[in-house]
């Protein structure tokens, strides 16, 4: 029997692309920075002239799908992370905003085969988002750990 399972050792060597969202930037900026705090505590350059870390800017949740399939059918990242906050409070569509992003970056999952981390936040209120970018926790630091176990079990499935 063989158990497939990522590792968190190898990382340095894996190549990673972040889409993160503007919207709501007070949140998605510490989900980014918990990210890349976690992404580079575990032997990922996260400099501004890294070779293996590229982070692309998009206005808002809902065009973070297209976005991802560009960079992860691009061959040159083995996982892609993306971060949103979709506050229910703020917005009338929130519903249609969720649905688009979560069944968009699953979407691009699948045709592409490069897994990608669907980081997007979707809470009630700006403080739950707020608590969970780092006032109790910061989920972006989850989102990073979960790009290196993903990115690792695809390499070690390919084997
Ligand atoms: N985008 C978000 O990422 N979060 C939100 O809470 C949000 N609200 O509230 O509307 C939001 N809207 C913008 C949307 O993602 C698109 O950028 C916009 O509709 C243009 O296509």
């Amino acid at each position: 029997m063989t158990v497939f399972e990522g590792q968190f050792s190898g990382a340095s060597s894996l190549h990673v692309a972040i889409v993160v969202a503007r919207f709501n930037d007070l949140v998605t900026a510490k989900l980014l920075s918990g990210c890349l705090d976690c992404l580079g505590r575990h032997g990922i350059d996260t400099s501004a002239s890294s070779a293996q870390l590229d982070t692309a800017w998009v206005p808002g949740s809902f065009e973070i799908p297209l976005v991802a399939q560009k960079l992860a059918a691009s061959g040159r990242y083995q996982v892609v992370v993306t971060l949103g906050a979709v506050i229910r409070g703020d917005t009338p569509h929130f519903d249609v905003v969720v649905a688009e992003v979560s069944k968009g970056v699953a979407a691009v999952s699948r045709d592409t085969g490069v897994p990608v981390i669907f980081g997007v936040l979707t809470t009630d209120t700006m403080q739950q988002a707020l608590e969970r970018a780092g006032i109790k926790s910061n989920l972006g630091w989850s989102y990073g750990l979960q790009a290196i176990e993903m990115g690792s079990l695809m390499a070690a499935l390919a084997n």
